[in-house]
């Protein structure tokens, strides 16, 4: 339980609020980084459950405003979830998102921001996509899944499982 409330401290840290004049919006340097179609004990919500989880990154060096980037788990819908206003997700940052079927953007103690979508992964192979206004920015497609086993993307652009799942922090294999 250890290893999970340190991964839930990172991803927290993540998250603050800056005027939005001093923002990026270069979605082009957000991409999707690691997916969890099974999480049996990787990380829990707040509130104590284990959704599946979508992780983000900022590849870039400025802090990017994601309000209005939409998340999907299909190409039909692709607004099944729409960034809010005053989500920022820092340069060289990373956002885990909770795939929890139950839509909601709270503020917890200590000021962090915790996403839950109205969608799930399915654990028998899916995809997660990243748009903006209707442009597809980034798609992953997965198959079958193994349960806290992740499906991460590797430095050199390919994706692979990971047993090391790194929720909120760079990928390890
Ligand atoms: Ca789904
Ligand atoms: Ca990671």
């Amino acid at each position: 339980m250890k290893k999970t409330t340190a991964l839930l401290s990172a991803l927290l840290l993540c998250l603050f609020c800056l005027p939005s004049s001093a923002l990026s919006r270069d979605f082009g340097s957000v991409r999707i980084n690691e997916i969890m179609a099974s999480n049996g004990d990787t990380i829990q919500d707040s509130l104590g459950a284990t959704p599946d989880w979508i992780e983000l990154k900022n590849v870039s060096d400025d802090d990017i405003d994601l309000s209005g980037l939409c998340l999907s788990d299909g190409k039909k819908n692709l607004e099944k979830f729409v960034f809010p206003e005053g989500i920022v997700l820092p340069k060289g940052g990373f956002l885990v998102i909770f795939c929890s079927e139950e839509e909601s953007v709270k503020t917890l103690d200590g000021g962090a921001v915790e996403i839950h979508t109205a969608f799930k992964l399915s654990a028998d192979g899916e995809k997660a996509v990243l748009s903006y206004q209707g442009a597809i920015l980034d798609i992953v497609r997965f198959d079958m899944q193994t349960k806290d086993v992740s499906w991460a993307l590797k430095d050199d652009g390919t994706w692979t499982f990971s047993n090391v799942p790194t929720p909120g922090a760079e990928n390890q294999f």
